[in-house]
């Protein structure tokens, strides 16, 4: 049983202050481009949740490690989903103006510097990633385990993950697809990565066989659950608070949960997610106080 009183605001608090902080600190290394610097900080060092970094830590922590342990590569994966939304608003995409509240990256700058300031936030990602010093890691890791995380993390975003999910986004527009084709639609771009989010975490923390699995399942069930929860806000949100545009699914003829079950049966899917999630991690006790309010969080949020 998972504890309701646990103060997930400043949680989250702290931990988006440390993320922050070290990814202004990553952002100070040396670049023969200004440019490129300027234009990586512009869209990374805005107004994000922070969500996968946060679960990263928090499944480090629940599986027995510290945030310190993981704090770099958390960031790693900060970046590669920046590097997403870079290239997601791209006008070859979906042609967005605003993100985290500020231009997006190819209005502030130009395509060419957005593009490759998402080469360049993904290429970092994995040169964190691959770095075992202790600038990176407060504590050795050993090498199996970064390698199963750097191979986990580069299916997650690559063509088995999330770029498949954005190939079959785009290529769908204009047909509704059914409930199943939907589902590894959603699952494959957003999921996987918050997956894999909560995947590192727990391996890098430490966790046993058994408690790295149940972490994978909570991260897929979440996965999916942030996803549907972010069609609901398509719908329903406040393009002020969410900090980007709204009514776009519709505009672009996607095929969301709302669209393809109607919205009381998406909220009622994505809670019925949310409790498998709490269930995976029912036997860690209170050390898993942070995920289950994450978990909570992920579909009661309004951005
Ligand atoms: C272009 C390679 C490539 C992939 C794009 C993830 C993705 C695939 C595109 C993002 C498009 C999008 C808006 C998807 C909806 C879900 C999502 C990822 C929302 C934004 O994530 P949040 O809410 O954003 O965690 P912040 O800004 O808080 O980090």
């Amino acid at each position: 049983m998972n504890n309701a009183m646990f103060d997930l605001k400043s949680y989250l608090f702290a931990k988006q202050q440390k993320i922050n902080k070290t990814l202004d600190k990553i952002l100070t290394q040396e670049s023969n481009s200004k440019r490129i610097v300027s234009a990586m900080r512009h869209s990374l060092m805005a107004s994000g949740k922070r969500l996968r970094p946060v679960l990263c830590i928090a499944a480090a922590e629940a599986a027995g490690g510290t945030e310190e342990n993981v704090l770099y590569p958390a960031c790693a994966l900060e970046m590669i989903h920046t590097y997403s939304l870079i290239h997601d608003d791209l006008p070859a995409m979906d042609n967005d103006e605003l993100r985290r509240g500020l231009p997006t990256c190819h209005v502030a700058f130009d395509e060419a510097t957005a593009i490759l300031a998402g080469d360049a936030l993904l290429t970092l990602s994995f040169e964190i990633l691959a770095s075992n010093n202790k600038r990176h890691f407060k504590k050795e890791i050993n090498e199996s385990k970064r390698l199963d995380v750097i191979k986990s993390v580069a299916i997650a975003s690559g063509f088995r993950g999330m770029i498949a999910g954005q190939m079959m986004d785009i290529e769908s527009q204009g047909s509704k697809l059914d409930s199943n084709k939907l589902e590894i639609l959603h699952f494959s771009k957003t999921g996987a990565l918050i997956e894999a989010s909560v995947y590192s975490g727990a391996v890098l923390g430490g966790g046993s066989r058994t408690q790295i699995e149940q972490l994978k399942s909570y991260g897929r069930n979440i996965g999916l659950a942030f996803q549907v929860a972010d069609d609901i806000l398509d719908v329903e949100g406040d393009p002020k608070v969410m900090g980007k545009a709204a009514r776009k699914d519709a505009d672009l003829d996607k095929s969301t949960y709302p669209s393809v079950i109607g919205i009381e049966k998406s909220r009622e899917f994505a809670e019925k997610l949310v409790n498998n999630a709490l269930k995976n991690i029912d036997s860690f006790g209170n050390r898993s106080d942070p995920l289950a309010a994450i978990a909570r969080y992920i579909i009661e949020r309004d951005k």
